[in-house]
């Protein structure tokens, strides 16, 4: 099941607790009041809402464990997730997952392994989300999602969904880095992922990233994972995401990516995460998202 069939699920995740901020559980609310039904099924596709999975408030959340907020929570939270993208994805439909904080792709990724031998990610970020919580400068969990999907961090999140069912760094791509902390420095270096970051989009132009970057994921992969955290845009076109940072990716440049994705045909999940309405302007990040979407999906093909 890749882009090219059209049956898809959407299953929001309304998680605050990754960013330690409010208003970021308002994303799949606020991307579903931009229309993104309607806009699929423009696009031709059998559209269902599996709703979404319930996260407690941050008042009544535990959170007893050092470096790691709310631990306990975002591990419940997402192994449901990992269990309702797994069945998304044994019911035929391709899974596409709503943030909620970055901390959500630990489930999302979890389940979309399930049924797959060797899954490649592509990861639009200015951030790594390589931290572990010897290296986080936050304790936020959304920094740490994709060291955890390769295995690195607290067992309870490695665990999730099955020890041992882990990305290969071989295909993991990331795009649009341009903060990276020390700790992550590092370990990218250790790993031998592939980072195109806002120097190499400069210098080589969005084609040529995407041309190495659709090649390194899906080689020897049987599917591949689209994660796209808002703040990898340029906050002039993604205001309403909660840790912006100058000097990222056009509109222009997000949409080609997704475009390109859409037609070599590799993606089999995909999740837009880090809408936060309470910072926008009119909902304007959401709408955004909603276009990426149409664009991955391949609304624009014809
Ligand atoms: B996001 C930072 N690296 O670990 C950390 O938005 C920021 O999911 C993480 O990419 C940003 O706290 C997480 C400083
Ligand atoms: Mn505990
Ligand atoms: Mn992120
Ligand atoms: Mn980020």
């Amino acid at each position: 099941m890749t882009t090219k069939e059209k049956r898809i699920s959407i299953i929001g995740v309304p998680m605050n607790l990754g960013a330690d901020r409010l208003g970021v559980d308002l994303g799949p609310v606020a991307i579903r009041y931009a229309g993104v039904k309607s806009r699929l099924e423009r696009i031709g596709y059998d559209f269902e809402d599996r709703g979404d999975i319930e996260v407690v408030r941050p008042e009544v959340a535990t959170d007893g464990h050092s470096n790691l907020k709310y631990l306990d929570e975002i591990v419940r939270v997402n192994t449901a997730l990992c269990d309702g993208v797994a069945d998304i994805v044994n019911s035929g439909r391709f899974p596409l997952v709503l943030g909620g904080d970055h901390s959500i792709a630990i489930g999302t990724i979890a389940g979309a392994m399930q049924s797959k031998e060797n899954l490649g990610v592509i990861w639009f970020d200015a951030h790594g989300d390589l931290n572990t919580a010897e290296t986080s400068p936050s304790g936020n969990i959304h920094g740490m999602p994709l060291a955890v999907a390769l295995g690195l961090g607290h067992e309870r999140l490695t665990a999730i969904g099955g020890v041992g069912k882990k990305l290969n760094p071989k295909n993991v791509v990331l795009i649009g880095s341009r903060d990276l902390d020390p700790g992550e420095r590092q370990l990218l270096k250790d790993l031998g992922a592939t980072v195109f970051t806002m120097h190499e989009v400069d210098l080589m132009g969005m084609p040529k990233v995407m041309e190495e970057a659709i090649r390194i994921a899906s080689d020897g992969a049987d599917g591949v994972h689209i994660s796209f955290d808002m703040d990898a845009m340029d906050p002039f076109f993604a205001t309403g995401t909660g840790t912006r940072v100058a000097g990222g990716l056009s509109y222009r440049e997000s949409h080609l990516a997704l475009e390109l994705i859409a037609q070599a045909g590799i993606a089999t999940s995909a999740e837009f995460v880090e809408v936060n309405p309470l910072i926008d302007n009119k909902n304007e990040t959401a709408e955004t998202a909603v276009a990426l979407m149409d664009s991955l999906l391949g609304g624009w093909l014809k």
